[in-house]
């Protein structure tokens, strides 16, 4: 029997290509929490679990997902048989509460590995990719209505995104209205534009700000209020033409289920590490396919490996009606992957090697990996 050896984590702090500027925080920075998992027959599993702008987004840090896996997570799991990733999901969940993206980054490593030794992708392991490619967007973040033009002129021309997701909720409500008037306008039929205000407006604001932006153009509005604003969400839901996509509010498929019963949502944004790992996420969509919503792989701006991941995962997913936001890659100025996913044709592929279908690649993890922890660790 195979067991779990050794489980070894990492932070990684990689430039972003930009400053990506969210209601919350501005990101110069993306920090990835790493596992790798080394099992008794020498294979080895690698996972990543990441969150964005510090503390800003959410109640786990980059630290504190380092901190949960080494002190509380990989006691559970050394020495257990290493195949069975559906005990080791059930073991963490009985003693570790909450800190879903840090039980994301060790059930990446633990499907990756199993996949591994099998010889299949990990979409095998949840029956088998119905698709080889999908639809990715972009976000136009820079903090300035011309500089987002040409970059999502740029995106269309070169064939890379017709899909434009727009982080606002810094500025007023009038003046957003009119970054994003201006973004459709400029793009035209070309481009699908959706705005994400991650939280940031109170019931009053949103509700101006719905009104404006669908005379605008804009499809799609994401988490407009605080995630904990259920009935405010009802409301938008049901009040306006443009749809309404959860973010913030899907923490797993408890969440996905009262957002049902509340109908707080036309469409679920389901991330990974949100949900709290791979087969989690796969819950989700499940709720959100039974309740009739629409589907939008979300993300965390995972590097290559949570990317590759998360892609295992929608490739068996049946319909996404709004496609995905898989492009962390393409956010920071360098990969870590060996060979890094390939991105055409408005799509990223899904990669078919074993596992999560992607390697590392060592001297990026040595460049990028903390300071602090590279002298302790050397
Ligand atoms: C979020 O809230 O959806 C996804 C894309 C992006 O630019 O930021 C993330 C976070
Ligand atoms: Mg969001």
């Amino acid at each position: 029997m195979t067991k779990i050896d050794q489980i070894e984590t990492m932070i990684l702090d990689i430039p972003t290509i930009r400053g990506h500027v969210l209601s919350m925080a501005t990101m110069r920075t993306q920090t990835a929490v790493l596992v790798r998992i080394k099992y008794s027959d020498g294979s080895e599993g690698i996972g990543e679990g990441t969150t964005i702008g510090g503390l800003s987004y959410g109640a786990e840090s980059p630290e504190g997902i380092q901190s949960a896996i080494d002190t509380y997570i990989t006691p559970l799991l050394l020495g257990r048989e290493a195949d069975n990733v559906n005990g080791a999901i059930q073991l963490i969940d009985k003693l570790v509460k909450g800190n879903r993206i840090a039980k994301t980054a060790v059930e990446i490593a633990l499907w990756d590995g199993l996949g591994k030794r099998l010889g299949v992708p990990v979409s095998q392991l949840f029956g088998g990719a119905v698709h080889q490619k999908l639809p990715v967007a972009w976000t136009l973040a820079s903090g300035n209505s011309d500089t987002d033009i040409a970059e999502a002129q740029e995106m269309i021309e070169t064939r890379r995104h017709n899909i434009f997701k727009l982080k606002i909720g810094k500025r007023s409500v009038r003046e957003d209205v009119t970054h994003v008037a201006r973004i459709k306008q400029a793009v035209g039929d070309a481009a699908s534009v959706r705005v994400d205000v991650n939280t940031a407006w109170s019931l009053q604001e949103a509700r101006w700000g719905l009104k404006g932006l669908q005379d605008a153009g804009c499809e799609l509005v994401e988490q407009p209020v605080a995630a904990r604003y259920r009935r405010a969400m009802a409301e938008l839901t049901k009040g306006y033409e443009i749809a309404v996509m959860a973010d913030e509010a899907l923490n797993g498929p408890e969440d996905a289920l009262a957002a049902v019963r509340e109908n707080c949502a036309d469409v679920f944004a389901v991330k990974v590490s949100q949900s709290g790992g791979l087969k989690r996420a796969s819950e989700v969509i499940a709720i959100g396919q039974a309740a009739g919503l629409g589907l939008y792989g979300g993300t965390m701006l995972e590097t290559g490996l949570g990317t590759a991941a998360a892609l295992q995962l929608f490739a068996t997913i049946e319909t996404l009606h709004w496609g995905t936001e898989f492009f962390g890659p393409l956010l920071l100025t360098d990969g870590i992957l060996a060979e890094p996913l390939i991105y055409r044709d408005f799509c990223v592929e899904v990669p078919s090697g074993p596992g999560i279908g992607v390697t590392l690649d060592p001297d990026k993890i040595t460049a990028f990996r903390r300071c602090a922890q590279r002298s302790m660790k050397a």
